[in-house]
């Protein structure tokens, strides 16, 4: 099929390199504080900084920029309540029969139980779908699946981004897994092409939130020249 790509002029402003030396050691300095929190103060947290956040998230790059991504945002407390004790009867079915020893043993250093307080103190909670396949109207005006490429690899891009803007904005987030997830596109009420992907508590960390003493690798040992 020919192409159907139509092209428009880059917007890229070329930095002088002390611009960019001051800007990549500043997000680097921000961004190594990030941690996973999981002890949350209710306050609220300020709309606009959710939407900036997935906006940045949107903005992420995608296979065949199809964008297999839906971001619900959810700030009541009665569905954060049904979406914390839903959670918790997973996990704790994961963590007394499903999850092997050596996984428990792995875990073992962030000290995580069943117990999920942090998906109701926190403000709020978004959960990232994605979209597994899309669905278009056809001629006969049925819908019809597309394919989607990469969807994985596409929303975990977009995850990082979104993660990124709330720290750099700063609000403390969680990145959760309960397992299996499927309870969320049921809670959520979402269509069977949307597969819970993560699920993210925000907002401010409680007076006392403690974390685990846990480092990262060095450079050394991630990065290879050749
Ligand atoms: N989903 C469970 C277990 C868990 C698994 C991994 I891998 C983690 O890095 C952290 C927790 C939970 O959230 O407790």
């Amino acid at each position: 099929m020919a192409s159907q790509a139509v092209y428009g002029p880059l917007d890229f402003e070329r930095l002088d390199e002390a611009e960019q030396q001051r800007r990549s050691a500043e997000f680097l300095r921000r961004m190594v504080k990030r941690r996973s929190v999981r002890h949350f103060s209710s306050e609220p947290v300020p709309a606009r900084l959710i939407e900036n956040a997935i906006r940045v998230a949107g903005s992420a790059p995608s296979g065949a920029n199809q964008q297999p991504w839906t971001f619900a945002v959810i700030s009541d407390p009665a569905l954060k309540r049904e979406i914390r004790l839903a959670a918790e009867a997973e996990e704790k079915d994961s963590y007394q029969r499903r999850m092997t020893p050596e996984w428990l043993e792995a875990l073992a250093v962030l000290g995580t139980d069943w117990r999920k307080p942090h998906i109701e103190d926190a403000p709020c909670v978004i959960v990232v779908f994605r979209q597994a396949y899309g669905i278009r109207k056809n001629d006969e005006g049925q819908g019809e699946r597309v394919r989607h490429y990469y969807s994985e690899e596409s929303v975990g891009i977009a995850v990082g981004f979104l993660l990124a803007a709330l720290h750099i904005s700063g609000l403390a987030t969680l990145t959760h897994t309960p397992s299996p997830m499927k309870f969320l596109a049921e809670i959520l009420g979402r269509p069977a092409n949307e597969r819970p992907f993560v699920l993210i508590p925000v907002g401010y960390p409680a007076e006392d939130a403690k974390v685990p003493l846990i480092s990262k690798k060095a450079l050394s040992e991630i990065m290879l020249s050749y």
